[in-house]
């Protein structure tokens, strides 16, 4: 363990091991996800079921888009809607897009040129229950598929948002999704894959990469490869509902905050978490020496770290009142989750 990085600045901002108040609330989060997820997987079905079920192509497709999953994604698309004060119909066809642009990412992450795990979402990857080919075509597929969605949405989705809205959806989405998104921090991912290695281009002598610098490399990594598909979920269900320049200020704020922390926890339960609750392996970070917050940080300043981004996020909600609740106890549920 390294212990020689400077603490992050949030950590100075707050005390960090004092409860906050703010985090404790009686609303029904598990009653909420369950209503939501319902109602997102009834619209996935209907994706899905307008392809022709006798083929590889759209079985494999099915196979991971309705493996089940958290769908954190949709359901903070279809909160930060509501939270603007929206109808959260208005956000199922960008929920129903970054759901199946997320189910595409995990598949081509586990493939054998990439992770190469055996299991997602607690049953075997696509490439072991297909081929790595029709693997590889199923990611494809959902990916360009989410984008027909949003150009099309109208025999799906009653009611869509209008056309410039769609657009602008798309453009957000897109950029979320590609070189200036996840796919670059995958790429920042491949290139710093361990703890004791430096950061290849730019530090070929490995001892010269200082801990704090190898700190901001893993943050803008996860910005990156996590936290923009987080952060555009809330943004897209907030432009979807028709938010105020305001409104979406202040929930980037809280976006930015629960992306990076939903990563903090990722690492925190890949070193903790029990494989039979999260449906795919642990340990892998520390057998692959990869570059990981509490490698860098230890445990405890990592779980300190998830916390006040956590308390920074709902602070950020502070002026929509009630109306936010879901995007609160869903930050608060990023903190204290198990899978
Ligand atoms: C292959 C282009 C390409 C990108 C892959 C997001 C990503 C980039 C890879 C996923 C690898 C990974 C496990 C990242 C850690 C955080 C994360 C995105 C976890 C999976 O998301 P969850 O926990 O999964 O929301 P469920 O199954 O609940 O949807």
């Amino acid at each position: 363990m390294m212990t020689d990085i400077p603490r992050p600045d949030t950590d100075k901002a707050s005390g960090i091991s004092e409860p906050d108040s703010r985090l404790d609330t009686s609303f029904d989060l598990s009653g909420y996800l369950e209503a939501k997820r319902e109602i997102l997987e009834s619209h996935l079905r209907k994706i899905i079921g307008r392809l022709d079920s006798t083929r590889e192509l759209a079985r494999a497709m099915e196979y991971s888009l309705m493996a089940g999953g958290k769908r954190l994604r949709p359901i903070l698309a279809m909160a930060s809607a509501e939270a603007v004060g929206g109808d959260f119909r208005l956000a199922l066809p960008a929920a129903c897009a970054i759901e199946m642009i997320h189910t595409y990412s995990l598949i081509h992450d586990d493939l054998p040129a990439m992770d190469n795990d055996d299991l997602r979402r607690g049953i075997p990857t696509c490439h072991r229950a297909f081929s790595q080919a029709t693997a590889v075509l199923a990611g494809d597929a959902l990916l360009t598929h989410a984008f027909s969605l949003l150009g099309d949405p109208w025999e799906i989705f009653n009611p869509s948002p209008e056309k410039s809205v769609l657009l602008e959806l798309v453009a957000k989405i897109s950029q979320a999704a590609g070189p200036l998104g996840m796919v670059e921090g995958q790429m920042m991912d491949m290139k710093a894959p361990s703890i004791t290695k430096a950061w290849e281009s730019s530090y070929p002598d490995e001892n010269i990469c200082p801990d704090g610098e190898r700190l901001s490399i893993l943050k803008e990594l996860h910005a990156l490869k996590t936290g923009r598909m987080i952060s555009v979920s809330v943004e897209a269900g907030a432009i979807s509902a028709g938010c105020s320049a305001k409104q979406m200020e202040l929930l980037s704020l809280y976006s930015v905050n629960i992306g990076l922390a939903f990563q903090v926890t990722d690492d925190i339960l890949n070193v903790e978490g029990d494989p039979a609750v999260m449906g795919k392996a642990a340990g892998s970070d520390a057998l692959n020496r990869k570059l990981t917050f509490p490698a860098l940080m230890g445990l405890g300043a990592s779980r300190e770290f998830a916390r006040d981004l956590i308390q920074g996020a709902i602070s950020s909600l502070d002026t929509f009142k009630g109306r936010a609740d879901p995007l609160k106890a869903i930050a608060q549920y990023i903190l204290r989750r198990n899978r």
